[in-house]
C-alpha cells in the first residue's frame, strides 16, 4: 500500500487531486494531507472521504519543519505531492512577503524533510520514493499574442511576485536533483478550473457575480489570454507523471485551450443562460451589461500557453474534457454548491472584494 503525502490538499487542486485518487485507488493507496487551511484551504471540500480509513489530515504550516518532520517520522510517506502556496497573483501584488515564505520556504523544508527521510547512508535514496512539486505555467513569463507555446527548455521568466516565488521554488528543486540526485519531478500546468475552486480566481468570480447580478470586473482590455484545463485533467497529469514519468524530469501540462478573458466570461453568460431553468429570476439580470473594464492588473501577462508535446509523448496523458464541456460542469457543480459558494464568500472575502475592487 503505497502512502502519498499531499500539501495543500483543502485548497481547489489538491483536494481534486485526493478525490481523483482514492476514486482511481480506493484502499489501494493511503493519503495524509497536510494544511495549514489559509483562507484558501476547505475541509468542506474533503466532506466525502473525512471519514475513510485510508485518508487523514493534519493541520500544520508546511514551513514549521519540526511539524513536517513529525509526520514523516510516524509514517512511511511514498509519494511527496506537493501542492501548498499561496496562488492567488492578485494576493501577491499586495502582499508577496507571504509569498516567499510559503511558496519558497515552505518548499525548501518539505525537501529537507523527504531528503532526510529518504536517503540512505552512501547518498542514494529509497527504492520507490518521489517528490512531485506542483508548478505552474506562469514562471516562463509571458508571449505574444501572435505565437510562440511554453515548452520545458523555455528559460525561466517570472513577472509577479507570485510566479517569481513559485520559479525560486522550482529551481530548490532542480537544485535537489542535481545536486543529490533527489527522486523528483516538476509539473507546470496552466489555468485551471473546476469545481471547488475560490471566487477570487477569474472563473468562479465571474460565476458567482453574475448570479448575484454583480459586475464582472474586466482587467485592462480583457484580450489576455489563459490556457485553460479542467482540474480533474490536471489531476490524471500529476497521476501519471508519479507514475510513468522519468525521475528528474519536467513536464508541461496543458490543452492546447486558449482562450481570451472577455471570451471566458460570454461563454460563462451564455452557459448560465442555457443552463438556468425557465422562470429562474436571475435569468433576467444576467447580461453583458454586467460586463465592466477596470483598471489592469500591474504587470499583467498578456498570454500563456503550454506545449504539452513532452507529456504527451513520453506518458500518453492528453486532456479528456475540452473547455465546452468542461464549464458546463463547473457551473452545475456551483449550482448544486450554493451553499459552499455562500460560506466561503461570506466573512473575509467581503473584507477582499472591497479592498481589492475598491478603486475599480
Ligand atoms: P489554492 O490557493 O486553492 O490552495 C492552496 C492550499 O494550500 C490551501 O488549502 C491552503 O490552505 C494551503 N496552504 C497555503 N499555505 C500553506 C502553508 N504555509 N502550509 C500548509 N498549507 C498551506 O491553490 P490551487 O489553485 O489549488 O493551487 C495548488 C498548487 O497548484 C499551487 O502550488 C499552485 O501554484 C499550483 N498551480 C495552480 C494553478 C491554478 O490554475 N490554480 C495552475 C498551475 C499550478
Ligand atoms: O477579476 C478578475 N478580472 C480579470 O480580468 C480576475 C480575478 C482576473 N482577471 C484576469 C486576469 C488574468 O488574465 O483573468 C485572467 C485569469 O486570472 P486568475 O484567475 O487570477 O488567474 P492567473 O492570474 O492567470 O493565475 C492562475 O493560473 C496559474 C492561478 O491563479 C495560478 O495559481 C496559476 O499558477
Amino acid at each position: 500500500m503505497r502512502t502519498y503525502l499531499v500539501t495543500g490538499g483543502a485548497g481547489f487542486i489538491g483536494s481534486n487531486f485526493i478525490h481523483y485518487m482514492l476514486n482511481k485507488y480506493g484502499k489501494e493507496i493511503r493519503i495524509i494531507n497536510v494544511d495549514k487551511l489559509t483562507y484558501a484551504g476547505n475541509l468542506e471540500n474533503l466532506r466525502d472521504v473525512e471519514d475513510l480509513d485510508n485518508y487523514s489530515f493534519v493541520r500544520a504550516d508546511i514551513c514549521d519543519s519540526a511539524a513536517i518532520e513529525e509526520i514523516f517520522r510516524k509514517n512511511d510517506i511514498d509519494v511527496v505531492v506537493h501542492f501548498a502556496a499561496e496562488s492567488h497573483v492578485d494576493r501577491s501584488i499586495r502582499n508577496p512577503e507571504v509569498f516567499v515564505k510559503t511558496n519558497v520556504l515552505g518548499t525548501l523544508v518539505m525537501l529537507n524533510n523527504a531528503k532526510a527521510s529518504w536517503e540512505l547512508s552512501d547518498g542514494t535514496f529509497k527504492e520507490g520514493k518521489r517528490f512531485l512539486h506542483v508548478s505552474t505555467d506562469e514562471v516562463y513569463g509571458s508571449l505574444e499574442e501572435d505565437g510562440g507555446y511554453f515548452y520545458e527548455t523555455t528559460p525561466y521568466a517570472p513577472h509577479s511576485p507570485y510566479s517569481a516565488s513559485k520559479a525560486s521554488s522550482d529551481m530548490l528543486v532542480k537544485s535537489y536533483m542535481d545536486t543529490y540526485k533527489f527522486p523528483a519531478n516538476i509539473t507546470n500546468c496552466s489555468n485551471n478550473y473546476g469545481p471547488y475552486q475560490f471566487p477570487e480566481k477569474l472563473i468562479p468570480l465571474i460565476i458567482n457575480n453574475a448570479l448575484n447580478g454583480k459586475k464582472l470586473p474586466v482587467y485592462g482590455d480583457g484580450k489576455n489570454v489563459r490556457d485553460w484545463l479542467y482540474v480533474m485533467d490536471h489531476a490524471k497529469a500529476i497521476d501519471m507523471v508519479i507514475n510513468k514519468g522519468r525521475l528528474f524530469e519536467t513536464y508541461n501540462v496543458g490543452g492546447h485551450n486558449e482562450k481570451q478573458n472577455i471570451e471566458i466570461i460570454n461563454i460563462i453568460l451564455d452557459t448560465l443562460q442555457e443552463m438556468l431553468p425557465d422562470g429562474d429570476p436571475r435569468k433576467a439580470h444576467i447580461n453583458k451589461d454586467l460586463i465592466t473594464y477596470v483598471e489592469d492588473r500591474k504587470g499583467h501577462d498578456r498570454r500563456y500557453a503550454i506545449a504539452p508535446d513532452k507529456i504527451k509523448s513520453e506518458i500518453g496523458w492528453e486532456p479528456e474534457t475540452m473547455f465546452k464541456e468542461g464549464i458546463k460542469l463547473t457551473i452545475k457543480w456551483y449550482f448544486e454548491h450554493e451553499d459552499w459558494m455562500k460560506n466561503v464568500t461570506s466573512g473575509d472575502y467581503v473584507n477582499y472584494y472591497a479592498e481589492m475592487y475598491k478603486n475599480k
